[in-house]
């Protein structure tokens, strides 16, 4: 069996890494450094056992195409716990298993899985080098796709173990795709441990151990520890004409279009005239609030440093920022393979290719009956890739955040756009947010289910314990970020959105940005302030006065309905549910009544 090299001046890490190669008996041990040597040196081996198929040098250089195993192309809730000593700890919303019978269950099935594998050592740094947002992991896996995914999302290697020196403070990722099979996999954490062990899946976001499980459930789980937060949530600047920048972070379910937000182009008439969205992250904010000498302000940044998005839906018109993003130098994972040696999803076209091979590399036509590509085929691309990327998403101390919004996708009763009363009352909102499932986990599509601040899959505690840690993070901040709710899905009486979405959701950021200004109109409803249409910049959006207020409209018969809902869901938690909420609920009716 193979041991670790030992690693000069951390024996906790050398010794963790042998007890892991002694219980899963790898053939090889490979430390992964993070050079571009030894990632070109990785692709090529993965060309070769067949884990990635090379694309056209021409057409996307130094891309490449993976299939996943058909059973394994989304995040599998059900498979997902978080092991603590006692169930309330992990919450009514996790699944939960008692950490000791976790470790034994799964121990069997780690037991002798890398035989005749590699196991790869892939030190990750989430956050940027040198800041003290940053938290180190080491990710042991079999999985090459994982080891060159890792390599494009994090930073690996060097800075990592930089950062680390001689400590133990990391997190513990131990992963094995095992055998693929649903029924031997879990994804497993441990936050009391600072450790993760994930069986049986290679998909993105139950075996990148950084992205989900670290940087949100573990993270969740320390940042309320330590007085921070760790968040579903994109990461952007935006810019005015006259020059003002704003942080901003948004918090949306899987594919309801973060990456689209974080990466937005404005519409032409705003672009021409200088408004600008810069990323610094598309899926997950740390937060921090800075001291009282530091004007006691939400500061953010991007732990990862790649993305890994959805494609379906993803075209020049709706997203050209991420094409150019993932022109080159980026793996992709279930699409359709042309024949020319590009790629093709639903959507990215408006004609679809007349033949292709689909994402299980079965021949296809547009006759096939069946999707080219997986609804939640991805691309992987590092940040640096991004056209609009922020010079300061490498800033040690984070950018301020001067509002936060959070979005659902829902074809009813949610307005297009509203901003809170206050802290406490944009908390309610978040926690109340509520969105049609998509493709991003498997399970049925389209049910509406409630998904505080969209971290229902990711909170790695009790979330009524989550929400009032919300409250709490409120009350340290001199200058709380505004916080704003919108609904980009919300359609009219035949069907159609009300907005169109997009590029065209600058003129609605605009108004954001000048309310956190104090210049622009609004309107009180049971709510919370809307627009009045004068307040928007409507020209050559293509929406009528008549069909944005229908868009910013609150059906009271609707909304006494949904906020039963609301209660009903908040009973969930039990005694957990913060009394604020409560009270914001009780008037919430009273507006309403
Ligand atoms: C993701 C997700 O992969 O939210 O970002 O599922
Ligand atoms: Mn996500």
């Amino acid at each position: 069996m193979a041991k670790s090299p030992a690693l000069p001046g951390n024996p906790a890490l050398s010794q963790w890494i042998n007890e892991c190669a002694e219980l899963c008996k790898p053939d090889k041990i490979r430390w992964c450094n993070g050079s571009d040597a030894e990632y070109q040196s990785l692709l090529t081996l993965g060309k070769a056992d067949g884990t990635l198929i090379p694309l056209s040098p021409k057409l996307r250089p130094n891309s490449y195409l993976h299939r996943s195993h058909p059973d394994d192309t989304a995040r599998t809730e059900e498979c997902t716990f978080v092991c603590t000593p006692t169930k309330d700890e992990a919450g009514p919303t996790n699944n939960w298993m008692e950490p000791q019978e976790a470790y034994a269950g799964l121990r069997k099935y780690f037991e002798g899985s890398m035989r005749g594998r590699t196991l790869y050592v892939v030190p990750f740094l989430m956050g940027p080098v040198g800041s003290a947002f940053s938290r180190v992991g080491i990710e042991l896996t079999d999985s090459l796709y994982v080891a060159v995914n890792m390599r494009l999302m994090t930073r690996m290697g060097e800075p990592a173990l930089r950062h680390l020196g001689q400590g133990a403070d990391f997190t513990r990722c131990l992963h094995s795709t095992g055998e693929f099979d649903p029924k031997r996999r879990a994804i497993c954490h441990f936050p009391q441990d600072n450790t993760i062990w994930s069986y049986g899946s290679g998909y993105g976001g139950n075996a990148l151990l950084g992205k989900k499980c670290m940087a949100l459930r573990v993270a969740s789980y320390l940042g309320r520890q330590e007085g921070w937060m760790a968040e579903h949530m994109f990461v952007s600047e935006l810019t005015s004409p006259d020059g003002v920048t704003m942080g901003f972070t948004g918090a949306f379910p899987s594919a309801c279009g973060k990456t689209n937000s974080a990466m937005l182009r404005p519409a032409e008439r705003f672009r021409s005239r200088g408004w600008k969205v810069s990323t610094l992250g598309d899926d997950i904010a740390w937060l921090r609030p800075s001291d009282a000498a530091g004007g006691g302000q939400l500061y953010a940044v991007n732990p990862e440093n790649g993305f890994f998005g959805v494609l379906p839906g993803t075209s020049e018109r709706t997203n050209p920022h991420a094409m150019q993003t993932f022109s080159r130098d980026s793996i992709f994972t279930n699409v359709a393979l042309l024949p020319d040696g590009d790629v093709w999803w639903e959507g990215k076209t408006e004609q679809p290719p007349n033949q292709a091979f689909d994402w299980q590399g079965k021949p296809w036509t547009p006759d096939s009956g069946r999707k080219a590509a997986h609804p939640n085929s991805r691309f992987t691309a590092a940040l640096a890739n991004n056209p609009v990327l922020s010079p300061r998403c490498e800033d040690a101390s984070g950018i301020p955040i001067s509002f936060i919004v959070f979005g659902g996708r829902r074809s009813d009763t949610q307005p297009l756009v509203l901003e809170s009363f206050d802290w406490t009352q944009g908390v309610y909102l978040g926690a109340t947010l509520s969105s049609e499932t998509t493709a991003a986990a498997t399970g049925k599509v389209g049910v509406l289910r409630r998904d505080p601040m969209a971290m229902l899959p990711f909170c790695g505690y009790n979330m009524g314990q989550y929400l009032a840690h919300w409250l709490e993070m409120g009350k340290r901040l001199a200058k709380p970020p505004r916080i704003f709710h919108v609904n980009w899905f919300r359609a009219g009486a035949d069907g159609k959105f009300l907005w169109p979405g997009y590029g065209e959701n600058i003129r609605l950021y605009k108004w954001m940005m000048e309310r956190c200004q104090g210049k622009a109109k609004a309107v009180e409803t049971p709510l919370g302030w809307v627009p009045p249409a004068e307040a928007i910049d409507l020209e050559g959006s293509g929406v009528s006065v008549e069909r944005f207020a229908q868009a910013v409209a609150v059906d009271k018969k609707a909304w006494l309905k949904e906020a039963e809902d609301h209660r009903v869901f908040f009973t969930r938690f039990g005694s957990d549910i913060p009394a604020e909420l409560l009270e914001e609920h009780a008037k919430l009716l009273r507006r309403l009544a």
